[in-house]
């Protein structure tokens, strides 16, 4: 059994139906069992193309006896029941679901790395990580404290990006 941490995030339809369909369909999932469903946040886009909608961002705790690789396969399988199509990076999705943490693993093999190489820039990750996992937690491969990456991540931002990030 591994304790792992799932971001989610949409920008198409009513991505709060969507991600909240997605929970249930992992929370429905033989070998995983959801253990804590962050806020939704209406974030602004980062990266991709210009003028796109805002995000809808949530993370989940799991606890699971899939492996990674079974892990992403399945996330993947429900983002393709929403539909979705990936046409270019960043771009926007019904829903997108990242593993952000599997345990203290660190896996980069094709199509699979863990932690998700973009977590620590992304506060639309972090802040949703933070209200599912103990400030404390370690994150791979250095083991800084998820405290200490959220507080570095808020000081390279301006303010006025940061107040974008709100909860529903
Ligand atoms: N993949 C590799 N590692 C992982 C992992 N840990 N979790 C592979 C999930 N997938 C992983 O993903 C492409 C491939 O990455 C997958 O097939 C899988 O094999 P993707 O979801 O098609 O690509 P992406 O999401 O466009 O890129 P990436 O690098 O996952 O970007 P992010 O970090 O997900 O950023 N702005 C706001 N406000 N909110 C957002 O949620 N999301 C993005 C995408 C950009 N801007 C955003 C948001
Ligand atoms: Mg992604």
């Amino acid at each position: 059994m591994a304790e792992a941490y799932l971001g989610l995030g949409g920008n198409l339809g009513d991505s709060a139906v969507n991600l909240r369909t997605a929970v249930e369909r992992l929370a429905l999932t033989d070998g995983i069992t959801v253990t804590g469903i962050s806020k939704f946040y209406r974030t602004a886009p980062v990266g991709g193309p210009s003028g796109q909608p805002h995000y809808i961002n949530a993370a989940i705790a799991v606890v699971t006896d899939l492996t990674p690789r079974q892990l992403l396969d399945y996330c993947l399988s429900v983002e393709c029941h929403f539909g979705r199509v990936r046409r270019e990076r960043w771009g926007p999705r019904t829903v997108d679901i990242d593993i952000l943490l599997y345990g203290s693993l660190v896996i980069e093999q094709p199509g699979l790395s863990v932690p998700h190489p973009m977590l620590r820039e992304r506060l639309f990750a972090l802040i949703p990580l933070c209200e599912v996992a103990p400030p404390d937690l370690e994150i791979p491969p250095d083991g800084i404290r998820l405290r200490d990456v959220v507080r570095a991540a808020k000081s390279a931002l301006e303010p006025s990006e940061f107040e974008l990030v709100v909860t529903l």
